[in-house]
This record gives structure tokens, sequence and C-alpha cells, in this order.
């Protein structure tokens, strides 16, 4: 008989990011992001306009206005039994272009009263300090991440941060999903790369500047808040071998290390054995600046978190497709997929574990899980048994990877509430315990009803992980 051997002190809750669910975008005075320019894709590439245009759905300007429901959503989750909160900060509400020298004062007072209300019913903030979120008018002028003068705009909004909301904070992170500047370059690094550009150079010399910065970062926090904890945020969805034909085996491993170098060198404090012929065979020749391998190396990080949706099946022979979700590779004949074709596999999840506890030794925080679909009401509600199906075959194998001996400090289901889907667009890929009424082209009332999912969750919580078990 299996038992729960959830850690009394584990951190229950979801996640979410500012530009997916708050809107509200030219409101006290935000700026635009990279996401505010994003379309609705409906199953096909998202377009980066770089302006607003005339009759263009723009799905992060009105999201699912967090910024004017929060206090409704933030109870809702406190109701489920969170006791921990994953959100961003949106950069361009407290530096509207990236370039001001001081910070809008509305911005800063947006979350002074979101961490006010989550203190009151004890829901422990955690901060990613960059999600997608980067300020438009910072690309436009200087590019993205690949040019290293993102960096000083960057670090005073970071400072800013630490100074102000350091006393109620413990939890951060720096960019979210790192690893993804290599997969989806203008979201993770804000990089706009145009044909006949040398791709694997510039999103890789981005991810160098990222990670000098996220060093960067960690020494301010550091300085600020000494008792924070930084984070890594790496998209690690799991990576098998197509087959056992040994070109298959050594493809996906190879493949693994394409984000393992990332959690290498903010875990380890160096860039690994293996990326010398890596960046070799890429073609790539990074810029490092004097001091930026001490940096990294007195910088590390005090816990690794992760997303994880799926594994993909490695063939190589094959091309892998990136998603966000993480890269899709060949059918997997033992695995059920989603609407949206992404593997479903709760195993692989105690496999990540494993692997990234052998590998790190440091604390594991799943901060992304979660099952995107299509929802209908049925006689007013609705019955959404395949996502308690997914929420508790991966709580069970999390189980067994704490069984295992993994030390992993908490869960953040991502999308606790419908928001935007930051790879499509669509509103009508839902995540949520929570629905939002709203549709892909912008339409519906926003109102909120629990889903059936909602008494799960809450049960699970309730339980700490016991009522999986009855
Ligand atoms: C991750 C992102 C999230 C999120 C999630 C699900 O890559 O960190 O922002 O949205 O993927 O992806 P999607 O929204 O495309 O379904």
């Amino acid at each position: 008989m299996s038992r729960s051997y959830y850690p009394k002190s584990f951190l229950w809750g979801g996640a979410i990011a500012a530009n997916q669910a708050e809107g509200a975008y030219a409101t006290a005075g935000k700026g635009l992001s990279i996401s505010d320019v994003l379309t609705v894709g409906e199953g096909r590439i998202r377009r980066v306009t770089l302006d607003v245009e005339d009759n263009q759905v723009y799905p992060s300007q009105v999201a699912i206005d967090f910024y004017n429901n929060y206090d409704n959503d933030i109870r809702m989750f406190a109701e489920m039994g969170f006791n921990c909160f994953r959100l961003s900060i949106n950069w361009t509400r407290i530096f509207p272009t990236g370039f001001e020298e001081e910070p809008n004062e509305e911005g800063l007072k947006f979350y002074d009263r979101v961490f006010d209300l989550m203190a009151s019913l004890n829901i422990e903030p955690i901060v990613t300090i960059s999600h997608f979120e980067t300020p438009l008018e910072l690309v436009r002028q200087l590019g993205g991440w690949d040019n290293r003068d993102m960096m000083p705009h960057f670090l005073r909004y970071c400072e800013v941060l630490f100074k102000r909301y350091g006393h109620r904070v413990k939890y951060w992170m720096g960019f979210n999903e790192l690893n993804n500047v290599i997969k989806i370059p203008y979201l993770a690094g804000g990089l706009f790369i145009t044909e006949g550009e040398n791709r694997n150079q510039r999103m890789h010399q981005a991810g160098h500047n990222m990670l000098v910065a996220s060093a960067h970062v960690k020494r301010l926090m550091d300085e600020y808040c000494p008792n924070a904890m930084m984070g890594a945020m790496l998209s690690l969805s799991g990576m098998y071998p197509a087959t056992s034909h040994p070109e298959d085996v050594l493809s996906a491993y190879q493949m693994r290390r394409n984000s393992l170098i990332y959690g290498d060198v903010m875990i380890r404090g160096d860039y690994p054995a293996y990326a010398a012929r890596l960046f070799e065979t890429l073609g790539v020749t990074l810029d490092i600046e004097e001091g930026d391998m001490e940096l990294l190396k007195n910088n590390t990080v005090d816990y690794l978190s992760f997303s994880y949706y799926l594994t993909c099946a490695v063939d190589h022979k094959t091309e892998m497709a990136a998603d966000t979700g993480g890269p899709i590779g060949v059918d997997n004949p033992y695995l059920e997929k989603t609407k949206w074709g992404w593997p479903i596999d709760p195993i692989g999840l105690r496999y990540v574990c494993n692997e990234l506890y052998d590998r790190y030794e440091i604390p594991l925080l799943i901060s992304e899980n979660g099952f995107g679909a299509r929802d209908t009401f049925v006689d007013g509600k609705i019955i959404d048994d395949e996502r308690i199906d997914y929420l508790n075959k991966h709580l069970i194998q999390l189980n067994e990877a704490l069984h295992d001996g993994c030390d992993v400090i908490g869960y953040t289901w991502w999308g606790p509430i419908d928001i935007v889907s930051a790879g499509t667009g669509e509103m009508e890929k839902r995540y949520g315990f929570i629905h939002v009424d709203k549709d892909n082209d912008g339409h519906g009332t926003l109102k909120r009803t629990k889903k059936k999912s909602f008494d799960r969750y809450k049960a699970i919580i309730e339980s700490n992980g016991s009522a999986l078990f009855e």
C-alpha cells in the first residue's frame, strides 16, 4: 500500500506569468513588452508585429485581466489550499521602456498590493523576474540578449525589486526557461532573428549573456536579501531515445545536454567539458568577457526549478520541433497525447527528478506542470476528468521520486486559472482548475467558474498527498 512521502514543508500551489494573465497592458504607466505585440496563433505560429497594428488580436493585452481581478483570483487559490504561488513581475510595469533611470511607482504599488494580499492568506510568493516580458523598446533599440548592453537595464530593474520586495519574497528566479533561448529565442531572449542571420551564434551568445546576467542577479540578491533563495528556471521536459539503436541513444544524450549545459553553468559554476565541442559543431564563438567565468563560479544558484510537461522520443535521423512544453520528437507508441500533440508521461516526471537530483544534488522545485485542453460546459459544469487524471498520475509519480530520495521542495501547477497560451496565444488551450469565460478572439465576460479539478487539487493539498492513495 503506497503512502504519501510529501514532506510537511512541501510547497503546493500554481504558477502564472504576468504577460499571460494580467492584461491592463497600458494601465498605470506600463509600457509594451515583447508579448504585447504577439498575435493569436490558433494552431499556427504566433506572429510578432513589433508594433501594435489595427485589426489584430493581441491576447496578452487584456489576457484574463488578473490586474483587476487578482484579489478574487488569489482568494480562490487560497480556497484550494495554496501555500505558495508563482508569478512574474511585468518588467514594463516597473520600467516601461527599460531605459528609464527611475522606476514607475504605480507599477511597484500593484505588486505591493498583490504581496500584501498573499501575506494575509499565508501564501508564499515565488517570483520570476523575467518571464517573456522584456520591454519591447529595449529589443527595438538593442536587439535582445545577444547584446550585452541589455545587462545594466536588467540589473537596475532587479535591484529595484530586491530593495522593494526583498523582505517579503524568499524564492526568486531570474529568467524563465533560460535554456529556451535556443528554442524559442524571441520569447526567452528577446531575439528577433531574421532570415540569413547567424541564428546559432545569436542564440548562444544571448544564452551566455543571460547566464552572466543571472550570476549578477544572484550576487545582488545576496547583497540585498541574504535570506532569500535564487533558483535556476529551465525547461526540462524529458527526453528518451526512440529506439535502442546506439545512434538514437547517443543523439538523445547529446540533445539533453543542449539544455543541461545551462544547469551545469548555473549550478556547478562552469561550462562543462562537452561545451567546447558543442559550440565548435554549431560554428559558434562565444564572446566571453574578462571576469565572466569568475562571476559564474562564485554565484551559483540555491535550487533548480524546472517545467515538465512531456517527454519526447529522439530519432537520430529526424529533426526535432521546438514547442513551449519541450521539444517534440517522433511518436512514442507507449504514450497518449494531448489535443496539442504533447505526449503525456507521468513516469517521465519521476525519471527527470531522479536524473536531475543525481546530477546536481540541490533542491528541486517543479515550477510548471499542467494539461492544456479544450473544456466544455455541460449543465453549467465543467467535468474535466482528463485534467484530474493528468494531475493524479503526475503527483503519484512525484511521490515516487520523493520516496526515491529526491529533494523536491514544491510543485506549482501551470495555469491554475485559465490564461493565454504562450505558444499559440489561444485562450482555449486551457490549463486551469478555474475556468475563465473568454475565447480566442478575445470575447467573453471573464467570469470565473470552478471546474471539477478545483476540488480534486484542494483535496490533494489538504491531505498533503494522502488523497492520491485513497
Ligand atoms: C512554458 C512557459 C509558460 C507556459 C507553458 C505552457 O514554456 O514557461 O509561459 O505557457 O510553457 O505552454 P503553452 O502556454 O504554449 O501551452
